[in-house]
């Protein structure tokens, strides 16, 4: 497939996956010993609205520290980068955390791979003209299924942009690969800039995850709403009800959507029965150290360069170079 040319210093490559394997892959997580859908399901264009209304309640926290995080430090990340680079961004949603690097470091390229085709569309738009002088390539792709992403010849050093903590969905030896996987997508001259989540209160953690406006159970909700509309399952929402707790011992905030009426869905061109008390897990936001953190990407074959933290220890951004 070949990239299409939408602006001129936009182009975007349509890898959305397949329909087909979608809900292959939605059967058989419903059919699991522990019931659960993959994360990424959140993110449709509703998905991405209501995690943003997320972000900018009282209660959640991370959004609104890294972010002040990175533009308080982008500077003296630029600074310990030394070189010219193009960002790459698994994930990048509507790219609003790349902008601050995009304000403060001139970089030459941006690359933001993302699942919601709307989401990346409507960002590269508006972005690309008001920073004439990068070259964007919008990617829509499922990075947890292939994480390559198109080369050019001569190219600059990457910088792997992976913020959010979205690091702490993967389990354990998952996040291993993951890590893994990103250090290749980095190349052996590039640097990883990634935030993770850092353990604090179970109380402050429960808020996080249970905001009073009800917008975290409406997030969670909408991972079923999004099947409906996308692969037309039959949920009924009003059946389910969100639940989020932190999980001490796995060091983990679980999602869970609790069933409380028995459903009869089609996926795949089967019927499935959740019967009532079924329980679906829909996401684990793992909590890290620093110290634990920093061993992770060096295990991953980087070099930890910097880290950075707010006042309160809330939350941590890492600087590491390709080892
Ligand atoms: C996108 C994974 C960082 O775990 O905090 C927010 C998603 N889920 N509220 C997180 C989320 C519920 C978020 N990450």
């Amino acid at each position: 497939m070949q990239p299409r040319q939408l602006l001129p210093n936009l182009t975007f490559l349509d890898l959305y996956p397949p329909t087909a394997d979608a809900a292959r892959e939605v059967l058989s997580s419903l059919n699991a010993a522990t019931p659960h859908l993959d994360p990424k399901y959140f993110y449709d264009e509703q998905g991405s609205a209501l995690f943003d209304a997320i972000t900018r309640t009282p209660e959640y926290y991370p959004t609104r520290t890294e972010t002040r995080l990175l533009r308080e430090h982008a500077r003296a990340m630029a600074r310990t980068l030394d070189t010219e680079l193009t960002i790459v961004e698994p994930g990048a949603g509507g790219c609003e955390k790349a902008r601050i690097l995009l304000d403060q470091w001139q970089p030459r390229g941006y690359m933001p791979l993302e699942i919601s085709r709307e989401c990346l569309l409507d960002a590269t738009r508006q972005l690309a003209p008001q920073y004439p002088q990068v070259q964007f390539q919008a990617v829509c792709a499922d990075y947890s299924q292939a994480l390559t992403v198109p080369t050019g010849h001569q190219e600059l050093p990457r910088l792997v942009f992976f913020p959010g903590s979205t690091i702490g969905n993967f389990e354990p030896v998952a996040r291993r690969a993951f890590l893994t996987d990103l250090r290749q997508l980095a190349g052996d001259n590039g640097f990883l800039l990634i935030g993770a989540d850092l353990h604090k209160s179970p109380e402050r953690l429960h808020q996080a995850y249970n905001d009073s406006a009800g917008h975290t159970a409406a997030f969670n909700l909408n991972i079923l709403a999004h099947l409906n509309r996308r692969l037309d399952c039959g949920f009924d929402l009003d059946a389910f009800e969100h639940q989020a707790f932190y999980n001490e011992q796995q060091q983990r905030v679980e999602m869970h959507l609790q069933c409380h009426r028995d459903q009869h869905v089609q996926i795949a061109g089967e019927s499935l029965i959740l019967s009532a008390g079924t329980r679906v897990h829909t996401e684990n936001s793992y909590k890290f150290s620093v110290e634990d953190f920093s061993r992770e990407l060096v295990t991953a074959g980087f070099q930890p360069l910097s880290c950075w933290l707010d006042d309160e220890a809330l939350f941590s951004v890492h600087l590491a170079r390709a080892a």
